[in-house]
Protein backbone atom coordinates (compact mmCIF):
# COMPACT_ATOMS: atom_id res chain seq x y z
CA UNK A 1 0.00 0.00 0.00
CA UNK A 2 3.06 2.67 0.16
CA UNK A 3 4.29 1.59 -3.76
CA UNK A 4 1.44 2.69 -5.40
CA UNK A 5 3.00 1.83 -9.23
CA UNK A 6 5.10 -0.64 -10.37
CA UNK A 7 8.14 1.63 -10.78
CA UNK A 8 11.66 0.87 -9.58
CA UNK A 9 14.30 3.32 -9.35
CA UNK A 10 17.62 0.74 -9.34
CA UNK A 11 20.33 3.38 -7.88
CA UNK A 12 23.74 1.80 -8.24
CA UNK A 13 25.87 2.93 -5.39
CA UNK A 14 29.56 2.24 -6.84
CA UNK A 15 31.62 2.68 -3.90
CA UNK A 16 34.66 0.81 -2.07
CA UNK A 17 35.98 3.47 0.22
CA UNK A 18 34.06 1.49 3.65
CA UNK A 19 36.54 -0.60 3.38
CA UNK A 20 39.90 -2.08 2.36
CA UNK A 21 38.93 -4.36 -0.82
CA UNK A 22 38.90 -3.24 -4.67
CA UNK A 23 36.77 -4.98 -7.13
CA UNK A 24 33.25 -4.26 -4.81
CA UNK A 25 32.72 -0.96 -7.00
CA UNK A 26 32.22 -2.70 -9.74
CA UNK A 27 28.91 -4.76 -7.75
CA UNK A 28 26.28 -2.96 -9.28
CA UNK A 29 27.55 -2.86 -13.07
CA UNK A 30 27.84 -6.60 -12.86
CA UNK A 31 24.67 -6.78 -11.77
CA UNK A 32 22.89 -5.24 -14.47
CA UNK A 33 24.91 -6.51 -16.82
CA UNK A 34 24.21 -9.68 -16.09
CA UNK A 35 20.43 -8.73 -17.05
CA UNK A 36 18.80 -7.32 -13.71
CA UNK A 37 16.51 -4.48 -15.34
CA UNK A 38 15.30 -6.59 -17.79
CA UNK A 39 14.57 -9.63 -15.27
CA UNK A 40 12.93 -6.83 -13.37
CA UNK A 41 11.02 -5.35 -16.70
CA UNK A 42 9.95 -9.10 -17.41
CA UNK A 43 7.96 -9.07 -13.97
CA UNK A 44 6.12 -5.92 -15.11
CA UNK A 45 8.30 -3.60 -13.08
CA UNK A 46 8.93 -0.33 -15.00
CA UNK A 47 12.78 0.33 -13.92
CA UNK A 48 14.47 3.94 -13.57
CA UNK A 49 18.13 3.10 -13.59
CA UNK A 50 20.60 5.31 -12.27
CA UNK A 51 24.59 4.40 -12.16
CA UNK A 52 26.39 6.70 -10.20
CA UNK A 53 29.43 5.59 -11.71
CA UNK A 54 30.91 8.94 -13.15
CA UNK A 55 29.61 10.70 -9.42
CA UNK A 56 31.29 8.69 -7.11
CA UNK A 57 34.68 9.10 -9.32
CA UNK A 58 33.74 13.09 -9.10
CA UNK A 59 33.44 12.74 -5.47
CA UNK A 60 36.81 11.58 -4.49
CA UNK A 61 38.60 13.95 -2.51
CA UNK A 62 42.11 14.73 -3.33
CA UNK A 63 43.00 14.71 0.07
CA UNK A 64 41.16 12.05 2.28
CA UNK A 65 42.95 11.34 5.86
CA UNK A 66 41.86 9.11 8.60
CA UNK A 67 39.48 11.53 10.85
CA UNK A 68 38.47 9.80 14.33
CA UNK A 69 39.84 6.25 13.21
CA UNK A 70 37.59 6.23 10.32
CA UNK A 71 39.37 5.45 6.84
CA UNK A 72 38.34 7.40 3.74
CA UNK A 73 35.50 9.40 5.25
CA UNK A 74 35.11 12.42 3.09
CA UNK A 75 34.57 10.41 0.07
CA UNK A 76 32.31 7.84 1.79
CA UNK A 77 30.38 10.88 3.29
CA UNK A 78 29.92 12.54 0.23
CA UNK A 79 28.76 10.00 -1.75
CA UNK A 80 26.47 8.91 1.10
CA UNK A 81 24.99 12.41 1.67
CA UNK A 82 24.33 12.90 -2.33
CA UNK A 83 22.78 9.73 -2.86
CA UNK A 84 20.67 9.63 0.11
CA UNK A 85 18.69 12.84 -1.59
CA UNK A 86 17.96 10.35 -4.82
CA UNK A 87 16.96 7.49 -2.42
CA UNK A 88 14.50 9.87 -0.49
CA UNK A 89 13.50 11.80 -3.39
CA UNK A 90 12.30 8.05 -5.50
CA UNK A 91 10.75 7.27 -2.30
CA UNK A 92 8.64 10.13 -1.98
CA UNK A 93 7.68 9.52 -5.80
CA UNK A 94 6.27 6.54 -4.57
CA UNK A 95 8.90 4.29 -6.54
CA UNK A 96 10.50 1.32 -4.81
CA UNK A 97 13.80 1.86 -4.33
CA UNK A 98 16.74 -1.22 -5.35
CA UNK A 99 20.13 0.13 -4.34
CA UNK A 100 22.97 -2.04 -5.54
CA UNK A 101 26.78 -1.96 -3.85
CA UNK A 102 28.99 -1.34 -3.33
CA UNK A 103 30.50 -1.69 0.14
CA UNK A 104 27.92 -1.26 3.11
CA UNK A 105 28.96 1.92 3.98
CA UNK A 106 26.09 2.87 1.40
CA UNK A 107 23.48 2.14 4.09
CA UNK A 108 24.20 6.07 5.76
CA UNK A 109 22.63 6.70 1.93
CA UNK A 110 19.58 4.13 1.58
CA UNK A 111 18.79 4.02 4.68
CA UNK A 112 18.72 7.98 5.78
CA UNK A 113 16.69 8.36 2.41
CA UNK A 114 13.97 6.02 2.98
CA UNK A 115 13.30 6.83 6.49
CA UNK A 116 13.12 10.81 5.20
CA UNK A 117 10.37 9.69 2.92
CA UNK A 118 9.16 7.05 5.39
CA UNK A 119 10.18 8.30 9.38
CA UNK A 120 7.85 5.46 10.49
CA UNK A 121 9.46 2.88 8.92
CA UNK A 122 11.61 -0.24 10.19
CA UNK A 123 15.21 -1.55 9.16
CA UNK A 124 15.78 -5.33 8.69
CA UNK A 125 19.78 -5.85 8.51
CA UNK A 126 20.53 -9.10 7.27
CA UNK A 127 24.16 -9.75 7.69
CA UNK A 128 27.42 -11.79 9.08
CA UNK A 129 28.32 -8.74 10.92
CA UNK A 130 26.10 -6.01 12.96
CA UNK A 131 27.74 -3.46 11.44
CA UNK A 132 26.88 -1.20 14.09
CA UNK A 133 30.72 -0.06 15.31
CA UNK A 134 31.14 3.55 16.45
CA UNK A 135 34.20 5.43 15.30
CA UNK A 136 36.43 4.22 18.84
CA UNK A 137 34.93 0.89 18.68
CA UNK A 138 35.66 -0.12 15.54
CA UNK A 139 38.51 -2.24 15.89
CA UNK A 140 39.42 -1.91 11.40
CA UNK A 141 38.43 1.92 10.85
CA UNK A 142 36.37 1.19 7.75
CA UNK A 143 33.22 2.66 7.33
CA UNK A 144 31.17 -0.20 5.92
CA UNK A 145 31.48 -1.69 9.88
CA UNK A 146 29.94 1.15 11.01
CA UNK A 147 26.48 2.55 9.37
CA UNK A 148 24.05 1.59 11.90
CA UNK A 149 26.58 3.17 15.11
CA UNK A 150 25.28 6.57 12.76
CA UNK A 151 22.00 6.06 11.63
CA UNK A 152 20.98 5.06 15.43
CA UNK A 153 22.98 8.13 16.58
CA UNK A 154 24.86 5.68 18.96
CA UNK A 155 28.03 7.18 16.93
CA UNK A 156 30.62 9.63 18.68
CA UNK A 157 30.25 12.63 17.09
CA UNK A 158 32.40 12.83 13.67
CA UNK A 159 33.08 15.92 11.88
CA UNK A 160 32.48 13.85 8.03
CA UNK A 161 28.92 12.35 9.55
CA UNK A 162 27.11 15.61 11.24
CA UNK A 163 24.95 14.97 8.01
CA UNK A 164 23.13 11.83 9.04
CA UNK A 165 20.25 12.26 11.34
CA UNK A 166 19.39 9.59 13.58
CA UNK A 167 16.31 8.47 12.11
CA UNK A 168 16.47 4.90 13.41
CA UNK A 169 15.49 4.07 16.74
CA UNK A 170 16.95 0.84 17.72
CA UNK A 171 14.09 -0.72 18.36
CA UNK A 172 12.59 -0.42 14.73
CA UNK A 173 16.11 -2.62 13.98
CA UNK A 174 16.26 -6.14 13.50
CA UNK A 175 19.26 -8.55 12.75
CA UNK A 176 19.45 -11.96 10.65
CA UNK A 177 22.37 -13.63 10.10
CA UNK A 178 24.87 -12.48 12.49
CA UNK A 179 27.46 -14.57 13.07
CA UNK A 180 31.01 -12.26 13.24
CA UNK A 181 30.34 -9.39 16.02
CA UNK A 182 33.42 -7.42 17.48
CA UNK A 183 33.16 -7.21 21.05
CA UNK A 184 32.44 -4.01 21.63
CA UNK A 185 29.45 -4.19 18.86
CA UNK A 186 28.17 -6.59 21.50
CA UNK A 187 28.20 -4.22 24.07
CA UNK A 188 26.10 -1.75 22.27
CA UNK A 189 23.54 -4.37 21.27
CA UNK A 190 23.06 -5.29 24.66
CA UNK A 191 23.10 -2.38 26.01
CA UNK A 192 20.46 -0.58 23.43
CA UNK A 193 18.45 -4.08 23.68
CA UNK A 194 18.54 -4.68 19.88
CA UNK A 195 17.01 -7.48 18.23
CA UNK A 196 19.26 -9.86 16.75
CA UNK A 197 18.91 -13.35 15.47
CA UNK A 198 22.33 -15.35 14.90
CA UNK A 199 22.90 -18.08 12.94
CA UNK A 200 22.37 -20.10 16.03
CA UNK A 201 18.63 -18.85 16.12
CA UNK A 202 18.15 -19.68 12.46
CA UNK A 203 19.04 -23.25 12.68
CA UNK A 204 16.99 -23.25 16.84
CA UNK A 205 13.65 -21.80 15.11
CA UNK A 206 14.17 -22.32 11.65
CA UNK A 207 13.82 -19.32 8.90
CA UNK A 208 10.60 -19.12 8.77
CA UNK A 209 9.72 -18.19 12.52
CA UNK A 210 12.53 -16.06 12.69
CA UNK A 211 11.18 -13.69 10.06
CA UNK A 212 7.88 -14.11 11.92
CA UNK A 213 9.13 -13.21 15.41
CA UNK A 214 11.53 -10.27 13.40
CA UNK A 215 8.44 -8.49 11.87
CA UNK A 216 6.36 -9.08 15.70
CA UNK A 217 9.35 -7.37 16.86
CA UNK A 218 9.84 -4.15 14.37
CA UNK A 219 6.08 -4.41 12.92
CA UNK A 220 3.63 -5.64 15.50
CA UNK A 221 0.62 -4.22 13.47
CA UNK A 222 2.17 -5.16 9.77
CA UNK A 223 1.38 -0.97 9.28
CA UNK A 224 5.23 0.06 9.26
CA UNK A 225 7.42 0.39 5.56
CA UNK A 226 10.23 -2.04 5.67
CA UNK A 227 13.51 -1.63 4.14
CA UNK A 228 15.19 -4.20 3.63
CA UNK A 229 19.31 -4.17 3.72
CA UNK A 230 20.51 -7.37 2.17
CA UNK A 231 24.76 -7.77 2.51
CA UNK A 232 25.31 -11.16 0.39
CA UNK A 233 27.73 -11.81 2.81
CA UNK A 234 24.85 -12.83 5.73
CA UNK A 235 24.45 -16.13 2.88
CA UNK A 236 27.11 -18.76 3.22
CA UNK A 237 30.39 -18.31 1.35
CA UNK A 238 29.48 -21.28 -0.51
CA UNK A 239 26.37 -19.56 -2.08
CA UNK A 240 28.12 -15.87 -2.20
CA UNK A 241 32.02 -16.62 -2.47
CA UNK A 242 32.39 -13.16 -4.47
CA UNK A 243 32.57 -10.83 -1.12
CA UNK A 244 35.20 -8.85 0.63
CA UNK A 245 34.59 -10.35 4.35
CA UNK A 246 32.84 -14.06 3.92
CA UNK A 247 32.40 -16.10 7.28
CA UNK A 248 31.41 -19.40 7.28
CA UNK A 249 28.01 -20.84 8.50
CA UNK A 250 26.19 -18.72 6.38
CA UNK A 251 22.41 -18.50 5.26
CA UNK A 252 21.47 -21.15 2.60
CA UNK A 253 20.40 -19.42 -1.26
CA UNK A 254 16.70 -20.53 0.08
CA UNK A 255 17.00 -19.07 3.66
CA UNK A 256 18.28 -16.22 2.04
CA UNK A 257 15.42 -15.96 -0.71
CA UNK A 258 13.00 -17.15 1.71
CA UNK A 259 13.71 -13.44 3.96
CA UNK A 260 13.03 -11.74 0.56
CA UNK A 261 10.07 -13.20 -0.41
CA UNK A 262 8.68 -13.10 2.86
CA UNK A 263 9.32 -9.40 3.09
CA UNK A 264 7.52 -8.82 -0.70
CA UNK A 265 4.95 -11.13 0.43
CA UNK A 266 3.81 -8.55 3.30
CA UNK A 267 3.26 -5.77 0.70
CA UNK A 268 5.19 -3.33 3.33
CA UNK A 269 8.89 -3.76 1.26
CA UNK A 270 9.44 -0.25 0.24
CA UNK A 271 13.24 -0.78 -0.33
CA UNK A 272 15.94 -3.28 -0.24
CA UNK A 273 19.91 -2.76 -0.38
CA UNK A 274 21.90 -6.02 -2.45
CA UNK A 275 25.57 -5.00 -1.24
CA UNK A 276 29.01 -5.96 -0.89
CA UNK A 277 28.89 -8.10 -4.00
CA UNK A 278 33.02 -8.16 -5.15
CA UNK A 279 33.20 -9.84 -8.38
CA UNK A 280 36.89 -9.07 -8.76
CA UNK A 281 36.97 -12.02 -5.66
CA UNK A 282 38.06 -15.53 -5.72
CA UNK A 283 37.58 -16.45 -9.52
CA UNK A 284 35.06 -15.88 -12.51
CA UNK A 285 33.02 -18.81 -11.52
CA UNK A 286 32.64 -17.59 -8.04
CA UNK A 287 31.65 -14.03 -9.36
CA UNK A 288 29.27 -15.19 -11.57
CA UNK A 289 27.38 -17.34 -8.80
CA UNK A 290 27.44 -14.05 -6.54
CA UNK A 291 26.28 -11.96 -9.19
CA UNK A 292 23.77 -14.70 -9.97
CA UNK A 293 22.37 -15.09 -6.16
CA UNK A 294 22.14 -10.80 -5.82
CA UNK A 295 19.73 -10.59 -9.02
CA UNK A 296 17.99 -13.83 -7.96
CA UNK A 297 17.89 -12.06 -4.42
CA UNK A 298 16.56 -8.65 -5.77
CA UNK A 299 14.19 -10.09 -7.60
CA UNK A 300 12.67 -11.88 -4.74
CA UNK A 301 11.89 -8.81 -2.96
CA UNK A 302 10.24 -7.46 -6.04
CA UNK A 303 7.35 -10.36 -5.75
CA UNK A 304 9.24 -12.87 -8.12
CA UNK A 305 7.72 -15.98 -5.86
CA UNK A 306 4.53 -14.16 -5.28
CA UNK A 307 1.45 -15.61 -7.41
N1 LIG B 1 30.32 -5.54 6.28
N2 LIG B 1 33.07 -5.73 12.17
C1 LIG B 1 34.13 -5.63 11.18
C2 LIG B 1 34.61 -4.18 11.09
O1 LIG B 1 35.62 -3.95 10.42
O2 LIG B 1 33.99 -3.30 11.67
C3 LIG B 1 33.66 -6.15 9.83
C4 LIG B 1 32.64 -5.30 9.16
C5 LIG B 1 32.08 -5.91 7.91
C6 LIG B 1 31.10 -4.97 7.29
O3 LIG B 1 30.48 -6.72 5.91
O4 LIG B 1 29.41 -4.81 5.71
MN1 LIG C 1 27.35 -5.41 6.10
MN1 LIG D 1 28.82 -8.27 6.35
MN1 LIG E 1 35.54 -10.07 12.87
Amino acid sequence: KFIKSKDVAVIGIPINAGQPRQGVEKGPAKLIEFGLLNQLEEMGWKTHHTSNEELVVKLQPKHDPDVLNLKQPKWVSAVTKTISEQVRSSAIDGKFVLTLGGDHSLGLASVSGVFAAYPDACLIWVDAHSDINTPASSPSGNIHGCPIAFLTGIAEDHPDFRWVKPCLDAQRLVYIGLRDIDDGEKKIIKEKNIKAFSMHHVDKYGIGKVVDIALDHVNPDRNRPIHLSFDVDALDPSVAPSTGTPVRGGLTFREGHYICEALAETGLLVSADIVEVNPDLVDEMAAFQTIQVGCSLARCCLGESLL
